[in-house]
């Protein structure tokens, strides 16, 4: 092959680039959103691709792309389950002169050269946005009068830049703000059984006088309106819910009021990795980060956005 990397590959002798992807898993509604945009625009560009699913697991993540650096893919595009602990096999990458693009996810390397470029949101900014309106909805979100705006948070995948950012991001924003405080934070790993499991856990700690969820995705926020009201509790009512991703299940129960407010988190990344993907084959120089574009949803917002949301 003559690709820019100058690997094996065939990218660029016959035209057709094969790409090696190492998806995090299905663990949630923007999670399989992200794979069927993956796969849809490989399919469209003409890109071969190689595809496995993690199941939430580094090492199964790791094992993916070194199978994919022995069969000298033409490109290697990850969404990294966690930040740190990709050196080695970033490494190993790099030697085989096979380029890496990171996709929604970042990692946190010794060594910038390891991977080409990220695509994927500003998760710290999406923390501020959900920090933001909790702020100027302070007062209404304090429903029981108290003068607290008593949070609980359920965290993401733990060490997942995701969780990270946006709980760093949240805590930002609402530091501004004397009379908000996180009580309870404990990671529901992304999943809508995780974020039932752990709600009920903080419900039972704490019966009463938890005013706001904010929860890392919607799956979880999902999660937590089934345990709110297994307790009894009015969701979006005597608790307020503040969820990251926007996807239909979650702009549903915005709709419906039994969710407050959604940072919207896009999943479809398909087109510009493509896009990327083929640039960087081809040798030409692409940005090192490329940030997409996201809005946030209020309840009537979310009702009107409903009708036309493709995921
Ligand atoms: O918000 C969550 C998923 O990495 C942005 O992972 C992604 C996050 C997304 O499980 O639902």
């Amino acid at each position: 092959g003559d690709s820019a990397a100058g690997s094996g590959g065939n990218g660029g002798s016959d035209g057709t680039i094969t790409m090696g992807f190492a998806q995090v898993g299905a663990e949630s509604g923007w999670r399989t959103a992200n794979t069927d945009s993956i796969k849809q625009s490989a399919e469209d560009a003409g890109v071969e691709l190689q595809f496995s699913d993690a199941q939430q697991k580094q090492e199964n993540q790791i094992s993916a792309i070194r199978t994919y650096i022995q069969q000298k893919v033409d490109v290697i595009a990850f969404s990294p389950v966690v930040e740190t602990g990709w050196d080695a096999v970033l490494q190993e990458a790099k030697a085989a002169g096979i380029p890496v693009i990171l996709t929604d996810r970042a990692v946190d390397v010794q060594d910038d050269s390891l991977y080409v470029t990220f695509l994927g949101s500003d998760f710290v900014e999406e923390g501020q946005k959900a920090g933001q309106w909790l702020v100027d909805n302070a007062a209404e979100a304090d429903a029981d009068g108290d003068g607290d705006v008593n949070v609980v948070e359920l965290q993401g995948t733990t060490g997942a830049a995701p969780a990270i950012d946006r709980k760093e991001g949240f805590e930002e924003v609402i530091a501004d703000d004397d009379t908000i405080s996180i009580s309870q934070s404990q990671t529901g790993d992304f999943t809508r059984d995780g974020g039932k499991q752990v709600m009920e856990a903080f419900l039972q700690n704490e019966p009463e006088g938890i005013d706001v969820v904010y929860a890392h995705n919607d799956d979880m926020g999902l999660g937590a309106i089934e345990a709110i009201e297994a307790a009894g509790l009015t969701p979006g009512e005597d608790i307020k819910i503040i969820t990251v991703d926007a996807v239909k299940d979650g702009m549903q129960a915005l709709a419906d009021g039994k969710i407050n407010f959604i940072v919207e988190c896009n999943p479809l990344l398909g087109p510009q990795l493509m896009e990327l993907a083929e640039k960087v084959v081809a040798g030409e120089e692409v940005e090192s980060r490329v940030v997409t574009e996201e809005t946030t949803f209020t309840q009537e917002q979310a009702a009107e956005a409903l009708p036309d949301r493709q995921y």
